[in-house]
């Protein structure tokens, strides 16, 4: 186990390792990506423990990112715990690459689902968790979608069948950024009241700022505990957080940084982590 100020700490390098990734593939994702990682820090070092053993052992407890085009931030985690190299990290969307511009499970079965047409890897992770509970397994499974993401009429369908099956088994993680590709949430397609919506669909719904470590070890220790229902953690985070030009802006989801852009960037992460 991690202290939180380690946590911390790896996420902010991870940040780095984002932004140098995107900057040698000269495309993809950073908004996302850096809005997740914090979570994703906590989650694949703290909660499920993922190391290279126990990648593919078949108890593993399963971890589904339906926001696809954040998987840089995901890369970067496999590469801090061994499970693909720091080089390979730099052949970010390469032609012939295992790290593809979003999740491609048939090349890197760490994955676990290939996903990025959003709205479908939440159905994926539904189906494992109940496939989970039909063969009496211990697993659990974590999915984190995106809040454009929940634009899609399939996450509804998702949302809808997880609690008529007690999914109890079944985490997902919504990176509550308040922006997607177009622009705002609010207006492109407003999702509030979240949380109500949510709770009126029977789920166990969880509040949290998502870059608080203090808040993200809480809500994933009442998760695990909380039986007969599935368990929604609604998080609250900042695109392009800790890259104080990429904070909130809507132009920073789907592009890589310039030379002068990455090193500014390397500069304020490596101030955070001294
Ligand atoms: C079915 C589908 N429609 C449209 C897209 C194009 N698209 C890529 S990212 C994105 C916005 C996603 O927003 P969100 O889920 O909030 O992700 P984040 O802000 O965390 O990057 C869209 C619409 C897609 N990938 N799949």
């Amino acid at each position: 186990m991690y202290s939180l100020q380690e946590l911390q700490k790896i996420a902010n390098e991870l940040r780095i390792d984002i932004i140098k990734a995107l900057h040698a593939a000269n495309s993809g994702h950073p908004g996302g990506s850096l809005s997740a990682i914090d979570i994703l820090t906590y989650l694949f070092f703290n909660e499920i423990k993922r190391t290279k053993e126990n990648a593919l052992d078949p108890n593993r407890d399963r971890f589904v990112l339906s926001k696809g085009h954040g998987v840089p931030a995901l890369y970067a985690v496999f590469a801090r715990i061994g499970l693909i190299s720091q080089d390979e990290l730099m052949n970010l969307r390469q032609l012939g690459s295992r790290i593809q511009g979003h999740p491609s499970f048939q090349d890197l079965p760490y994955l676990e689902a290939s996903s990025g047409s959003l709205g479908q890897g939440l159905s994926i992770a539904v189906g494992m968790a109940m496939a989970g509970k039909l063969d009496k397994k211990d697993y659990r499974v974590y999915c984190m979608i995106g809040d454009g993401e929940t634009q899609e009429g399939q996450i509804w369908e998702a949302f809808l069948s997880a609690p008529k099956f007690k999914l109890d088994n079944l985490c997902v993680i919504l990176d509550y950024n308040k922006s997607q590709i177009d622009g705002f949430i609010k207006d492109v397609l407003d999702i509030e009241p979240y949380i109500n919506k949510l709770k009126a669909f029977n789920w166990h719904t969880l509040e949290i700022d998502g870059h608080d470590f203090e808040q993200i070890k809480s809500a994933f220790d009442k998760a695990k505990t909380f039986k007969e229902k599935p368990t929604i953690i609604v998080a609250h985070t900042i695109k392009g957080k800790s890259v104080s030009f990429m904070e909130d802006k809507n132009e920073w989801h789907g592009k890589a940084p310039n030379d002068k852009e990455t090193e500014l960037a390397i500069k304020e992460l490596e101030k955070l982590i001294k």
